[in-house]
């Protein structure tokens, strides 16, 4: 790990510690001119997209230049919180910080602060309207005739944020002058949602065990839970659930209440509150009651007295996420009542608080569905409008389970009344756990800006969540975290990228996620073009070679049963039809795909008419989704002029194909990245190359027992039979529901 730690503002007036102070400098000095030069040292992933390594020696002088002074008052700790970030990102990037100032008084100075803080930002008569709370402006200006940069803020978070932009500037090589950025978030709430239970064990987890150290919570605050709340400063998240959906309720005890507020204290410096999930029946479990029913007067009482309690306990408590009557969690149904009822009865104990609840809109209910696709639709439109002003539907992007590809979900759009907040998944259950590399934001992308046509054309995913399109302020976006006690936090260092991905679209979710890609690249490993170029390439099609080697043309849920791992297409049985794969993919004789338009389960009629009509149609669905919303005849003529079944297993082979272009791609950076992290990434895409083969092949024997016909010209049989791949078992699998 690289870990430059330089003194500052510490004299003790004696010769022999100027002598050692030079000969220090001198050292950092010549190890700045190593890292410039190029990666020789390894690093394990830890510093994450802040690494604030020296810039390239050609930028030094002109960024110096722009950083001779830093003018960052303290007096709370988010003002301190910013500070030192500064001081640490600049000395790192700069070879030494610049030296702390109480007003500009030289060319070149950095302003940070609000107008309440920082005297000298009022006289220039910035407009800081329009910045909410935690927007920010950067700007170029002169101060007595001086250059000097400001960041200014109308309060100390949205001046931390300022703060990181700049350093995020220089870090990507970006001028300093002629700054003109004003950037506040389109959504309110934009939060890591963590599935770590409390005994450590994530679930759906691939970077170890939690980062939360219960057990030793509250006495040890671990130094990374700081660095976990800079990170995620850094790219806007501004809260955390610390606890799975599916939780016990032991959470909401005295006990682990204390335990979180410890982890609040560390994070509020860093603008990020702490929410916790609620588990239905709490008050049978830990209060004694003999049932949960939210229309019961006791239970109504429980709830308010445990929300006064926990806001005594964790002072600026955000709220409760909550999975209720969704695989076999508690929840108001329980009772005979509806989610509207369950969410609300949670929102009035909160609301004196101001705490705001996320009721989850991934359902299941007792009975099995003719299509599972449709079953949240069903479940919450009718209660449109029944919700009380501090809830938030959290909704999947997708109907069905955060596959590699899925259409995006139903209900955005057809909830007007309700603040609908969007849930991503971060961590890559279905996208070949942290060994696949699969940049994610082009998902997020595709989604959020899927066309909903609910208000007409423009009606966005995006529109929808941060809305604008039917006038909603409480807005926001959850992301399934990816982070454990890992070295590297994700557990591969480019699953990084889709925290950082995930951390930028929620404040803005219009960026373009080759232009996220740029920085994180940048950020991460190098500004050489060189490197710049092609890694972002490769990520840019990562996630679209996923969907080739595992569910291509729409086909999904065909994975490991209960872990997830590997290949499953011929998964059936067990308690559900809808935990299969044979429910999803219907192949047989004919051909392949569920049939969801009107002559199947009709789940297209969900979706507005104009859109119906698209998915609704074989002839007009767009090819990703075919076998998603039609049973497709193996013959069927694609737009390749190719038949289905052809198609088919060149987009399997496609697939294989980029991984081994991507590893072809990251050997030639061989000497460009530092040794450690090449090399792991090196044997990561070796893992991928071998498992999206081991799909492919598993997959093509599988489904050619139903299709019958023989593989196109030019495609390699599968090594070995059907039988062996359905042999294969993974009893230790990381990250099943325990
Ligand atoms: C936390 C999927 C996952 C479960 C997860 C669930 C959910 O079914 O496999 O592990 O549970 O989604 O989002 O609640």
């Amino acid at each position: 790990m690289v870990s430059l730690t330089t003194r500052t503002g510490e004299q003790d007036g004696t010769g022999a510690w100027r002598r050692a102070a030079r000969m220090a400098r001198t050292a950092v000095a010549w190890l700045g001119l190593l890292l410039a030069a190029g990666p020789a040292l390894s690093e394990d992933g830890y510093e994450l997209w802040l690494r604030y390594v020296p810039v390239a020696a050609d930028h030094a002088a002109g960024y110096r230049a722009r950083a001779t002074e830093l003018v960052v008052p303290a007096a709370t700790p988010t003002a301190q919180a910013t500070r030192d970030e500064l001081q640490r990102g600049l000395g790192g990037l700069l070879g030494k910080p610049p030296p702390l100032a109480a007003r500009a008084g030289r060319e070149g100075a950095i302003l940070v602060g609000t107008p309440a803080s920082l005297p000298q930002l009022v006289a220039l008569g910035l407009d800081l309207s329009g910045l909410g709370e935690e927007g920010y402006l950067l700007r170029s200006v002169r101060i007595d005739g001086r250059p000097a940069t400001v960041v200014a803020a109308n309060t100390d978070t949205g001046a931390l944020y300022g703060a990181f932009r700049l350093l995020r500037l220089v870090q990507t090589a970006q001028p300093l002058d002629g700054l003109d950025i004003r950037e506040a978030p389109r959504l309110k709430l934009r939060l890591l949602n963590h599935w770590d239970n409390l005994d450590r064990y994530v679930e759906r987890g691939y970077a170890g065990e939690s980062i939360w150290d219960w057990h030793k919570l509250p006495g040890w605050k671990d130094p990374r839970y700081t660095d976990y709340a800079r990170a995620n400063a850094s790219i806007g998240i501004n809260g955390t659930v610390l606890n799975n959906v599916n939780t016990s309720a032991q959470a909401l005890t005295p006990l682990y209440l204390r335990k979180a507020a410890a982890l609040a204290e560390v994070f509020r410096p860093y603008g990020i509150k702490v929410y916790l999930s609620a588990r239905f029946s709490a008050p049978i479990e830990i209060g004694g009651l003999e049932t949960a029913d939210p229309l019961d007067p006791a239970v109504r009482q429980w709830w308010k007295d445990k929300a006064a309690e926990i806001y005594r306990i964790i002072p600026g408590f955000g709220g409760f996420l909550v999975k209720a009557n969704s695989e076999g969690q508690p929840g108001p149904q329980d009772y005979g009542r509806s989610h509207a009822d369950g969410a609300n009865m949670l929102a009035e104990a909160l609301a004196p608080h101001g705490g705001i609840v996320m009721w989850r809109a991934f359902v299941y209910s007792h009975e099995e569905p003719d299509d599972r696709h449709k079953q949240a639709y069903n479940e919450f439109v009718p209660h449109d409008g029944s919700f009380a002003p501090n809830v938030l539907v959290q909704v999947k992007n997708g109907a069905i389970d955060f596959q590699p590809r899925e259409p995006f979900h139903p209900l955005f759009g057809a909830m007007p009344k309700t603040p609908l907040m969007m849930e991503f998944q971060i961590t890559k259950e279905y996208l070949g756990f942290a060994t696949h590399l699969a940049y994610l934001a082009p998902l997020y992308e595709e989604t959020l800006r899927a066309d909903t046509y609910a208000q007409g054309p423009g009606s966005t995913v995006a529109r929808v969540i941060d809305g604008s399109l039917d006038g909603h302020v409480l807005t926001g976006m959850a992301g399934v975290a990816n982070i454990g006690s890992d070295r590297n936090w994700s557990g591969s260092h480019f699953d990084q990228a889709n925290w950082f991905a995930f951390g930028r679209l929620a404040w803005n979710p219009d960026l373009e996620s080759a232009a996220i890609a740029g920085d994180w690249v940048r950020m991460t490993f190098s500004n050489d073009p060189a490197v710049v170029e092609p890694v972002v390439a490769m990520m840019m099609g990562a996630r679209e070679a996923v969907v080739d080697y595992m569910t291509p043309l729409g086909l999904h849920h065909l994975m490991g049963r209960g872990h997830h791992y590997g290949p499953g297409p011929w998964v059936s049985g067990g308690p559900r039809a809808d935990w299969t794969s044979v429910y999803y993919h219907r192949a047989d004789a004919q051909g392949i795909g569920f049939d969801r338009s009107a002559s199947g389960s009709n789940a297209v009629a969900q979706y507005v008419p104009p859109v119906a009509g698209r998915f609704g149609n074989v002839d007009t669905v767009p090819e990703e989704f075919l076998l998603w919303f039609h049973h497709v005849p193996w013959d069927h003529r694609m737009a390749s002029g190719r038949t289905l079944w052809d198609e088919l297993v060149l987009r399997y082979g496609r697939g294989v194909d980029y991984v081994r272009g991507m590893r072809r791609t990251w050997d030639g950076l061989s000497g460009k990245i530092d040794a450690e992290r090449h090399a792991q990434v090196a044997a990561f895409l070796a893992i991928q190359e071998d498992e999206a083969q081991w799909w492919r092949d598993a997959s093509i024997a599988y489904f050619q027992t139903f299709s019958k016909r023989p593989l196109p010209a030019g495609a390699e049989p599968p090594p070995h039979p059907l039988s062996y791949y359905q042999s294969l078992e993974f009893p230790y699998a990381p990250g099943d529901g325990k």
